[in-house]
């Protein structure tokens, strides 16, 4: 028997042809998965989740990056921190995974006990010399970006996060995303490669086929239509549409509302994009008749007609509006497995069932991540397939595609690959 070569990672990277989806190896190699979560979950900024996870002090939740747990904790004192959940004795787990309440830190294993501010408060049996100073939680880098947690795992982390923080604390003061709470959250565990989930989230070219809730309000970002190919009155409908969003644009800007693309997808490390989206419809919200959900604003917001600020980055998407958010973050859990955590975010004093009607808040997106963890489970599956033969992207409806599979080659060209 022959003894097959597997190829390199360099060499699958290297054999992305442009304007095509990645080499079936990218998306379903072990050893290109344990790559991943090191160059794109350890050494980039990732969204972990937001302040309002835990609002009260004493609040603290766990969530788990491949070998990594963290602990995102708010202090005594209401200072948000996030720490490596790793005891610093023998270097036990110190909390279970989900969301819990606590009031010092307390490792099971032999009860060393730290401060919500990651000060060890305590350690039995140490001895009288023992340095208690110098075994404190260890850190993780984090930045609140408007109430929205990015950390890095990495002891360098790129400093291109700057813009997006820069550009999104402007685009999100009216929301004011640290006085929101969590309405609703739901796990979802895709059976594909996260950047089979990301690539499906970077195109609608799949909605009207699949998303019949969705696409009562969301308009595709570059319409994705070949104006070729449309019949005279679909061209000019097109274009009637096209002019609308300009003038939308326009207006809103001229209001002061930032609402013009801002895109950080290649030639960077950071990897970001955003834009004041209209709504199609009644024009408020992402339900099932465009209509707004939630009675009680977010913020400062006195107006449910702005539009939806979208962001993206390579492990979210979000969605802004009046009346409420929507967040979704990607935790890939394995080559082929990948969680996308979604939360619906209301105003902190929006009572349910007087101010908001939780089904109405959560039925599209509901709907929509059930439909592409269907579509991703389909892909991957597809993407196994010894028949599998890396295909075009449409140059009209998946341009970001094409961005981001640029991006991922370079990022992993950058460190080594
Ligand atoms: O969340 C989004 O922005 C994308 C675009 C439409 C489909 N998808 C769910
Ligand atoms: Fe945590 Fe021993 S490992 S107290
Ligand atoms: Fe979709």
């Amino acid at each position: 028997m022959l003894d097959r070569v597997v190829p390199t990672i360099s060499s699958l990277l290297n054999a992305r042809a442009a304007g095509h989806s990645l080499p079936a190896g990218l998306y379903i190699r072990d050893d290109v998965f344990e790559a991943d979560l090191d160059v794109f979950f350890r050494k980039h900024w990732i969204c972990i989740g937001l302040e309002c996870d835990v609002s009260e002090a004493g609040d603290a939740t766990v969530i788990d990056i491949g070998a990594s747990s963290l602990i995102l904790l708010r202090d005594d004192d209401g200072v948000v921190r996030v720490f490596h959940n790793v005891c610093r004795h023998r270097g036990s787990r110190i909390l279970d995974g989900g969301p819990t309440i606590v009031s010092k830190l307390v490792c099971p294993y032999h009860q060393w006990t730290y401060e919500l501010t990651g000060e060890l408060a305590y350690a039995p049996h140490m001895g009288a010399n023992f340095d208690k100073e110098c075994r404190s939680l260890k850190a993780v880098n984090f930045r609140s970006i408007s109430g929205l947690i990015y950390v890095c795992l990495s002891d360098n982390p790129p400093d291109d996060i700057d813009e997006l923080e820069r550009v999104m604390n402007e685009r999100l003061a009216p929301y004011d995303i640290r006085n929101t709470k969590i309405a609703y959250e739901k796990d979802v565990v895709e059976e594909g490669n996260w950047k089979l989930t990301l690539e499906n989230n970077r195109e609608c070219y799949h909605c009207s086929a699949n998303h019949p809730e969705l696409c009562v309000s969301f308009v595709d970002l570059d319409f994705g239509y070949d104006p070729d190919s449309l019949s005279p009155e679909d061209k000019a409908q097109a274009d009637e549409h096209l002019a609308l969003y300009a003038e939308r644009t326009r207006r809103w800007e001229e209001e002061g509302h930032p609402s013009a693309a801002v895109e950080q997808l290649i030639d960077c490390v950071t990897n970001f994009r955003t834009q004041r989206l209209i709504i199609s419809g009644a024009g408020e919200s992402q339900t099932y008749d465009a209509t707004a959900a939630s009675s009680k604003l977010l913020g400062t917001m006195t107006r449910k007609d702005l539009g939806d600020t979208h962001l993206w980055g390579h492990n979210s998407w979000k969605h802004f509006m009046g009346d409420h958010a929507v967040v979704s973050i990607v935790i890939p859990l394995s080559a082929g497995r990948t969680l996308v955590r979604t939360k619906w975010l209301v105003h902190k004093d929006a009572v349910e069932g007087v101010d908001y009607d939780l089904q109405k808040l959560t039925d599209v997106w509901i709907a929509t991540t059930d439909q592409d963890s269907d579509l991703v489970s389909r892909s991957h599956a597809g993407v196994m397939d010894p028949a599998y033969i890396p295909g075009p992207y449409s140059p009209f409806s998946e341009t970001y595609l094409e961005k981001f599979a640029t991006w991922y080659v370079d990022r992993m060209h950058a460190h080594g690959y």
